[in-house]
C-alpha cells in the first residue's frame, strides 16, 4: 500500500499514528504528498480526485481517501487490539469523537490557508475568528470528556491528540492549557508515546 503523505498535515499524522499503534509500519510505503489548493499535486490528483492528503492507495490501486475512512480501512488489516470498536455505543462513542476532532483540524487548517495563502489585502478576519472559535469550542468538548479517556489508545483518542499536536505546530502562541487543565495534562502523557514521537511534524 501507498499512502501519500506529509509530515505537517495532522489528519495524515492521524493516519500514521494509527499505523504505528496497530504495527504495520512495514506493510506502507510513504509516497510525497504535499499540495495546497493552489498549487496542486497531479500524482495525488490522479489518485483522489478531491486532491486531499491522506490517501491511501492499495495494491491495486484502488484509492481511499479522507482518513476516517482510511483509519476504518487500516484497522481491518492487522490483528491487534481494535482502533474502531466493532459495534454498540462504544463504536459510535469513538466515532463522535474523531468526527469533532476532525472539524477542529479542518476549522484550523482552512484558517491557516487563509493566514499564509490569501493575499493579506482579500482576508477575512471575521472568517478566521469564526474557524477559531470552532476550535476553542472542541477544545472545550475535549476538556469535559478527556477525564474518561484515560489511558485508552483508540481513534479517538488518536485523533485528539492529533488535535492538540496540530495547534501546539501551526498555533504555538495561542494557550489552549492554562483553561484546559485536564486535557493539557491527558496531552503530556499521550504525546509521549511512541508513536506521537515518531510523527511530530517538521519544526518551522
Ligand atoms: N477530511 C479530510 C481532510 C484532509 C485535508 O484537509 N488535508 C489537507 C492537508 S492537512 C489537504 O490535503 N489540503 C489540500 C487542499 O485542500 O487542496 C481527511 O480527513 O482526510
Amino acid at each position: 500500500m501507498k499512502l501519500f503523505h506529509a509530515q505537517a498535515s495532522p489528519f495524515v499524522r492521524k493516519v500514521m499514528v494509527l499505523i504505528h499503534e496497530t504495527g504495520q509500519l512495514d506493510r506502507v510505503e510513504l509516497v510525497p504528498g504535499e499540495t495546497t489548493p493552489l498549487a496542486a499535486n497531479p500524482e495525488l490528483a490522479r489518485a483522489n480526485p478531491v486532491g486531499k492528503i491522506p490517501a491511501l492507495m492499495l495494491e491495486d490501486g484502488t484509492t481511499f481517501a479522507n482518513s476516517p475512512l482510511i483509519c476504518e480501512y487500516l484497522d481491518t488489516t492487522h490483528d491487534g487490539p481494535r482502533m474502531v470498536p466493532a459495534s454498540g455505543p462504544e463504536r459510535w462513542e469513538v466515532l463522535r469523537m474523531q468526527a469533532i476532532a476532525d472539524g477542529l483540524m479542518d476549522a484550523a487548517v482552512l484558517n491557516r490557508y487563509e493566514i499564509m495563502m490569501r493575499p493579506a489585502q482579500l482576508r477575512w478576519p471575521e472568517w478566521s475568528d469564526g474557524q477559531m472559535a470552532k476550535v476553542d469550542r472542541v477544545m472545550d468538548v475535549f476538556e469535559a470528556s478527556v477525564q474518561r479517556s484515560g489511558a485508552t489508545v483508540d481513534l479517538a483518542t488518536i485523533s485528539m491528540a492529533c488535535a492538540c499536536g496540530y495547534l501546539d505546530f501551526r498555533y504555538a502562541g495561542r494557550d489552549w492549557r492554562s483553561a484546559r487543565p485536564a486535557l493539557a495534562d491527558w496531552y503530556a502523557g499521550f504525546s509521549d508515546r511512541p508513536s506521537m514521537r515518531a510523527t511530530v511534524p517538521p519544526a518551522g
